[in-house]
């Protein structure tokens, strides 16, 4: 089997299961929205198969996948720069993820802390899906020879895994034909914390709402919840070892120098000495400037669902193009009839 030619190609995706997180934006999708710029092909996907591995009610899972889009676009994603389209309507990912639950290991797979931390105690009780969760995201990247991937920290470990996929299978069938795709996990945000404890990611499925701040909060929303932030009683340091032990300061600090595009050493220069009583109020104000506009537009766009349709399906027939050729290669090198 001859080696295929690999045009660089980004893919990422979010799970449309409930409001987008500021953790959400900063993570990934204002760096999918610095990819798209850099003159790369993008495809952006909402991952709604990926949803479904804990239980979604079927209206709200629809209403998530829109206004998941409708962010999308909302925060610069140009559907004709940019491919989006929701996961099920390919069928490509579910089909090369079955080869690829044949191909991770049991024990690849009980590693995955992402499955322990959202099964809980009650493992047993967990979907099948949510087990086998990392092996579609493996396949959602690979089924499109993905090169890079933009995401959060908290996804490192199931890229890892994606990569091991790619290597396992190159290596049982003798050939160089799935690319060992590179995380790109950058920014002053890349693990935004949640803003009632400085020890937990920020996620949209966490019981406290003034945990997040969710793209839909209006300025009001935003700024209570920024002053209710959990914080320590000293100052800012001015250097950043001085956030070592200090979670909470530290992922406010993180916060603002990702929304101002500063780095953090320029974000402490600025406001170190200051107490949390002045520093709330600034990043509030900078979370309402960045956010607000991104909210609105999503409301506009959320009045026009046949329109967020129309574009979610055309970008699947786009991204069915180069996913389908791929899967085709992939059978003809397992050794499916027909393929
Ligand atoms: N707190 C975060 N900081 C930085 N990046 C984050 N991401 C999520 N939370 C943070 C990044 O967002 C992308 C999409 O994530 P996802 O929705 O597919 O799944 P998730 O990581 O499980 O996100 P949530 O908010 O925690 O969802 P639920 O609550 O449904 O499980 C990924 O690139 C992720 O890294």
């Amino acid at each position: 089997m001859s080696q295929v030619v690999r045009t660089p190609r980004v893919f990422s995706g979010i799970q449309p299961s409930g409001g987008l997180t500021l953790g959400n934006y900063l993570g990934a999708m204002k760096r999918f929205v610095d990819m798209q710029d850099e003159g790369i092909e993008t495809i952006y996907c909402m991952v709604d198969l990926h949803a479904i591995t804990v239980w979604q009610d079927p209206d709200k899972l629809r209403h998530a996948t829109r206004e998941l889009c409708a962010g999308y676009i909302a925060s610069g994603l140009d559907p004709e720069k940019s491919i989006l389209f929701n996961q099920s309507q390919v069928a490509e990912h579910t089909q090369m993820a079955w080869i690829f639950n044949c191909v991770a290991r049991m024990g690849w797979m009980q590693r995955m802390t992402q499955f322990k931390d959202k099964a809980g105690k009650n493992a047993q009780n967990a979907s099948l899906g949510l087990f086998g969760y990392p092996a579609l995201m493996a396949a959602d990247i690979l089924v499109y020879h993905t090169t890079r991937v933009p995401v959060g920290e908290d996804q490192k470990q199931h890229l890892e895994l994606t990569r091991d996929i790619a290597a396992k299978f190159n290596h049982d069938y003798g050939v160089d034909f799935f690319p060992i795709t590179e995380p790109v996990i950058e920014g002053a945000a890349t693990r935004v914390m949640s803003l009632r404890d400085g020890s937990k990611k920020m996620s949209k499925s966490d019981p406290s709402d003034m945990s997040r701040i969710n793209l839909t909060d209006d300025a009001d929303t935003i700024a209570k919840k920024i002053r209710k932030a959990k914080t320590d009683p000293e100052p800012l340091p001015s250097e950043v070892e001085g956030l070592a032990e200090r979670p909470e300061a530290r992922n406010l600090i993180n916060i603002y120098a990702a929304l101002n595009e500063q780095s953090v050493e320029q974000v402490m220069a600025d406001v170190g000495g200051r107490a949390f009583s002045e520093f709330k109020p600034m990043l509030a104000e900078l979370a309402v400037a960045k956010m607000s506009p991104i909210s609105g537009e999503m409301a506009r766009l959320m009045q026009d669902t046949a329109e967020i349709d129309r574009i979610l399906t055309s970008g699947a027939a786009r991204a069915r193009t180069i996913a389908a050729p791929i899967l085709k290669q992939t059978y003809e090198i397992v050794g499916m009839v027909g393929a």
